[in-house]
């Protein structure tokens, strides 16, 4: 398909809906012949004036603006009512109910986006080098993934025991993902292991990254307004240092 064509559509079942001989759906060809893969399509096409459509009794299209209601009669039903072959085509008196929408209204809307760059950082110490302005707790949202020490791009806690780095989201979010970058240059074992926390939501169990490498950590969507990267090795003190962390996620 051609990119200029503006923008695509995709059609969503909605339910499957219990039907009577007064038809919660009262406009539309009221024909047969629309089972199949293009079934439900085919039925949009012959219904593109209406909101919703709906297949019924195996291929049977009618379609209307508005559908389920009254709910007491066209009650929903479970989605095996309306067939086991997708896409659903409907069974005797009851409608799989369908209807077109934007595709990129869909995407808009959970598609997860940078949360964190430039928002107020924290750790576990102020860092040893804040004199040369190196180190600082903001340097892993400051949108430069330079892992290189030298490149004054990241953080540098104190050499301590369980040291940790936290970022403020300023709000509450379905967190999707959290990217961590290592440095390059040395000392690639301060981050092995670390566990990374939404609020108080733990994201998986512990991680590790390779020296110069980065990794990508599934929170699945958990909630909170904060993250928190935690480094625990016991009693064994080390300072932790991270080049950039990247929360991706979406208002909650
Ligand atoms: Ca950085």
């Amino acid at each position: 398909m051609k990119k200029d064509e503006g923008p695509e559509y995709e059609i969503k079942y909605l339910g499957c809906y219990k039907d009577n001989s007064s038809r919660d759906m009262k406009h539309g060809p009221k024909k047969y012949g629309y089972k199949g893969v293009d079934g439900p399509k085919k039925c949009h096409d012959a219904c593109k004036q209406y909101k919703y459509f709906a297949l019924q009794n195996n291929g049977w299209c009618s379609c209307d603006n508005t559908y389920g209601t009254p709910a007491s009669t066209y009650k929903k039903l479970s989605d095996a009512k309306c067939g086991s072959t997708q896409p659903r085509s409907g069974k005797g008196w009851t409608n799989a109910v369908y209807t077109k929408q934007l595709k990129s209204v869909t995407s808009k809307h959970s598609k997860p986006a940078l949360i964190s760059q430039g928002k107020p950082t924290s750790m576990s110490s102020r860092s040893p080098y804040a004199g040369q302005h190196m180190g600082l707790s903001s340097k892993a949202v400051d949108g430069n993934t330079n892992q290189n020490w030298g490149g004054k791009s990241c953080t540098h806690t104190k050499s301590m025991s369980n040291p940790w780095w936290k970022v403020d989201l300023q709000a509450n979010y379905k967190v999707s993902n959290v990217k961590v970058w290592n440095r390059s240059d040395c000392c690639g074992s301060r981050l092995d292991p670390f566990q990374v926390f939404v609020g108080s939501h733990k994201c998986g169990g512990n991680h590790s990254i390779k020296q110069g490498q980065s990794k990508d950590v599934s929170c699945g969507n958990k909630e909170g307004s904060s993250v928190k990267i935690q480094v625990r090795k016991g009693t064994k003190k080390a300072p932790l240092t991270i080049c950039e962390v990247k929360v991706y996620g979406s208002r909650a």
